[in-house]
Parts: structure tokens; sequence; C-alpha cells
């Protein structure tokens, strides 16, 4: 008999933590000082479409720059990851970036995408399953920033993390270790290829962040939307400005949303006043030097090996094996 796809059974492993969490966590950002909000919730169906836009967006420099150093570097990564591993991608999003490294891998064993966004991640995963037929592709709905059961790994596959986008760059430094000592629980002693943003001339961050078309000030509010429709919150979205900006001491571009007006957020019965110039702080993205990189996995238990640039040095791949 035909083994159902690996696509359909793992449907039953999703967990639905970061709906709850949502409600939660909006009042809980919105009651504190400075107000805040996890960049998580960006991605409901609606953000994760407007990320993806980011993504080819001609400012926007990390996802292209990834892609090139994967295609230029896709035999020397094979290399170090080796034959019959088992990926398994935090923060998958629409699965793009895997595809080169699926065409490049020795007999891979799986895939498993992590991603919070379940409807986008769904599709992705079915359109990658029809092209990768051999490959059992497993998604898993949930948020990697809390613990999370994965599907089995198969007898004699080894374990492999792929961290691409610079999504690290959310965590501080200090929850960005506590994240990857994790990870490596959860690979078993496999190893992690992970891509990393570097710090770079301010002008161009600040140009990323801040793109002409203005998509991503529409994925800042996305989360206010968000809030509407799921919350029922009271609000208007119009009247928050995106804000983006990269603070250098902390090599971390911040982006918040400013209240333009005098208005008040009503959201399951609290009431929140903002005056005009307060903001909701709704992402970090830290920059990292390479060695300052490498030197935060070393303390997170890895031992850093090759890394792989683009001919800028704007944006770098990290081969993390076991220490
Ligand atoms: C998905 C976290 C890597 O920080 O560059 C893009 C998200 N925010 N534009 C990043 C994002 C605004 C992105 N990461």
């Amino acid at each position: 008999m035909d083994r159902p796809p690996a696509y359909a059974t793992s449907r039953l492993t999703r967990s639905h933590t970061a709906h709850s969490g949502f409600a939660r966590d909006f009042v809980e950002g919105l009651a504190a000082h400075p107000r805040r909000l996890a960049p998580k919730y960006f991605y409901d169906t609606a953000g994760s479409a407007l990320f993806d836009h980011i993504c080819a967006l001609p400012e926007y420099y990390p996802t292209r720059t990834e892609i090139g150093i994967l295609r230029a570097c896709s035999e020397d990564i094979a290399a170090c990851i080796g034959p019959g591993a088992q990926i398994v991608e935090f923060g998958a999003g629409s699965v793009l970036k895997i595809r080169l490294l699926l065409d490049a891998l020795h007999s891979p064993a799986g895939f498993i995408p992590i991603d919070i966004s379940g409807e986008h991640l769904h599709a992705a995963a079915a359109a990658l399953q029809r092209d990768y037929p051999a490959i059992p592709i497993e998604p898993v709905v949930g948020d990697f920033t809390a613990p999370i059961t994965l599907p089995a790994c198969p007898a004699g596959a080894r374990r492999v993390g792929f961290f691409p986008g610079s999504s690290l760059g959310n965590f501080e430094p200090d929850d960005a270790i506590r994240f990857l000592r994790h990870a490596a629980e959860n690979l078993h002693g496999g190893g992690m290829l992970i891509g990393i943003d570097l710090v770079k001339d301010p002008a161009r961050l600040h140009a990323a962040y801040n793109d002409a078309a203005g998509v991503t000030a529409a994925f800042n509010r996305n989360v206010l939307v968000r809030a509407q429709r799921e919350l029922g919150a009271e609000l208007a979205p119009e009247r928050f400005a995106h804000y983006a900006f990269y603070n250098a001491p902390l090599r971390r571009i911040e982006m918040h949303l400013v209240s333009e007006t005098s208005q008040r957020i009503v959201v399951l019965g609290r009431r929140f006043d903002f005056t005009p110039g307060d903001t909701l702080h709704t992402e970090n993205s830290y920059k990292y030097t390479i060695d300052d990189f490498r030197e935060l996995a070393r303390s997170a238990g890895y031992s850093p090996g090759a890394c792989w640039c683009d001919p800028d040095r704007s944006f770098s791949l990290h081969w993390l094996a076991m220490q």
C-alpha cells in the first residue's frame, strides 16, 4: 500500500500557541513601557505575503544576496552538510531557499519546515512536495521561539538546522544564544546552516527598511490590521506611521509604529491612550560582524566552520558544527 504523503499526516502536529498568545501579548505589550510587540505577530497570511513582497524589493538586499551565495557555494555547503541529512528549517515562509539546498544535497533524508503562518506554510509545502516527490516533507505549524515537538528523524539520518534570512537578528543576542542552544538539542548533535546579515553602511540598512514603495510600512502596520480582525481591537492603523532606523551603537534596525495623533486603542476591555509621537516597538533586526557572530555561535555550543559571503560582504552564511 502506498504510504500517505508525509505532508498530509503532519497536519496533526500543528500547534496553536501562536494564535492564543496574540491576545495576551498584544494587551501586555500595550501596557508595557515602552510599548512593544513581538515580531512573530507580523506573520498572519497577509503579513507573510507582504514579507514575500519585501524580499523582492530593490532596496531589500538580504534575500537576493543570500540566494546568490546559496547558488554560488551550494557544492561546498552540501559537502559540509553531508549525505542523508534531514533538514529542519526554522521560519520557513515560502520555502524558496530550500530548493537550492535540496538540489545540491546528496540523498537528503527529509525536510521539516517550521513556520508560524499555517495557511502559507501548507500551500508552500504542498508545492514543494510536488516538485520533490522522493523527499518526505513534514511541515510543522508552530512558534519556533517556544519548545516544539518535531517528527521523528529517520534511522541513520542526521538532523541539520537551516535558519536563513538573518531571522536570528530578531532575537536579543542573549536570546539568540538560548535559541541556538535549544536548536542544538532538537538537532541531536547535527549542525546548523545559518544566514546572518552583516554590519554595513547605515544608509544601505536604512533604505532596506524604508522602501520607496511603502511595502515595509504596510508590513509593519499589518499587525494593527490583524489586531482589528482577530481581537476586535478598535484602532486606526492609518494613524500610525512606520518608523525604522538603524541604531548604530546597538547594531540593530528598530521598527516602530508612531502615533500621528491623540488616539485610543480599545481592545479586550482595555483602553490605551496615545499622544502624538508615542511609539509601539514592533521589531529589532540585529546585524553582526562575522567575528562577533562566530563568537556568539561558540558561546551557544557550536564550532563555527566555513563562512560564505557575497563579494560586497553584505550578507553571510555560516556552517556551525557541534563542538
Ligand atoms: C525576517 C527578521 C529577517 O529583519 O530583515 C524585513 C524582517 N522586517 N523588513 C528582517 C523584516 C522588515 C526580516 N527578518
